[in-house]
């Protein structure tokens, strides 16, 4: 069995998050000398009342450090480090309100407030592995709400095959829209089924706080049997249409990202292997698993396609 219910996990497998919180302050005050400890701009507000949920992996989560601090979020800077060390100056907090405007084939389009979309809905948290398409991997607990309980209550119109989401478009928020790495907005998307399936989370914390600009705050969507690519940050719309959206990553290179993106060690990158991959942290290489380890959940919504041709 892949999946594990939360009872079975050893505590020692995750760090507490009052741990991190704790370390972190402590770590924030002795980098910034005599600022007082509620004061420290890039601590992240704890979230309350998160229940655990089965969806856990029996592997180490890894270090909050580094799941803020090694990321990919080209709107800042193509660097890893470029999220983490221009966020504090260029993001600041979050804008308030954050606006989600909803659109296409839905019976219930408009603006949204991001604090009205979650406001009500249980939190959980969700320990997944998470998969770059550059062969490296990371553990996360995330914290987040089920995508399909959110879609549902814009009632998708039977016309509504795929979802697409996008990013916030501001260069004054993000330093890297300033140029013309990838086609602004960043524009992810899934098929319907897809986006509804219970492993589809829409993440707003991680590590039981906030997300931090550069994990893609207020909310970012999290598929965990696809690649990392497919999970995007900082959304600002949803849009339900019939046909498949034409996604960033497809626009980038067609040959290389496909708009299934599904994890697969059966089909390499055309510049590399996807066999194995490098787990952030550790120096030994994992063999990389089919859907990310997450085939007895999703391998159904595929039936019928073929497994060894890039999709
Ligand atoms: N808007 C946006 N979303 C994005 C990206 C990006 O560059 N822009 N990078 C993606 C990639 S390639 C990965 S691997 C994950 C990384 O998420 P993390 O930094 O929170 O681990 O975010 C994805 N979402
Ligand atoms: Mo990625």
């Amino acid at each position: 069995m892949l999946v594990r219910t939360v009872a079975d996990i050893r505590e020692s497998e995750v760090t507490e998050p009052g741990i991190w919180r704790d370390r972190r302050r402590f770590l924030a005050l002795g980098a910034a000398g005599a600022v007082a400890a509620g004061a420290w701009p890039a601590l992240a507000a704890p979230l309350s009342g998160l229940v655990k949920t089965p969806y856990g992996v029996d592997e180490a989560a890894t270090p909050l450090k580094d799941v803020t601090h090694y990321n990919n979020f080209y709107e800042f800077g193509t660097d890893k480090s470029d999220p983490a060390q221009m966020a504090p100056s260029y993001f600041g907090a979050v804008p308030k309100p954050w606006m989600i405007t909803v659109s296409g084939e839905c019976a219930k389009p408009g603006e949204i407030a991001y604090d009205d979309l979650i406001k009500g809905r249980q939190l959980e948290e969700r320990i997944y592995r998470l998969r770059c398409v550059e062969a490296w991997s990371m553990v996360i607990p995330w914290v987040g709400v089920p995508l399909g309980d959110v879609l549902k209550r814009f009632d998708p119109t039977s016309k509504a095959k795929y979802v697409a989401f996008t990013t916030l478009v501001d260069p004054g928020r993000f330093p890297g829209q300033r140029g013309g790495v990838l086609d602004w907005p960043y524009i992810e998307g899934l098929r319907l089924d897809e986006a509804m399936h219970p492993l589809t989370l829409l993440a707003v914390g991680l590590y039981g706080e906030e997300l931090l600009p550069q994990n893609g705050a207020p909310i970012r969507l999290v598929v965990p049997w696809k690649y990392g690519f497919k999970s995007v940050k900082s959304i600002v719309g949803i849009h339900f249409s019939e046909t498949p959206p034409r996604t960033t990553w497809m626009k980038a290179g067609p040959r290389e990202y496909g708009f299934y993106a599904n994890v697969n060690p059966l089909v390499d990158h055309p510049r590399w292997s996807q066999a194995s991959e490098r787990r952030i942290g550790e120096f030994r290489r994992r063999a990389t698993l089919a859907f990310n380890g997450y085939a007895d959940q999703v391998a159904g919504l595929y039936s019928g396609m073929d497994l060894t041709v890039n999709f």
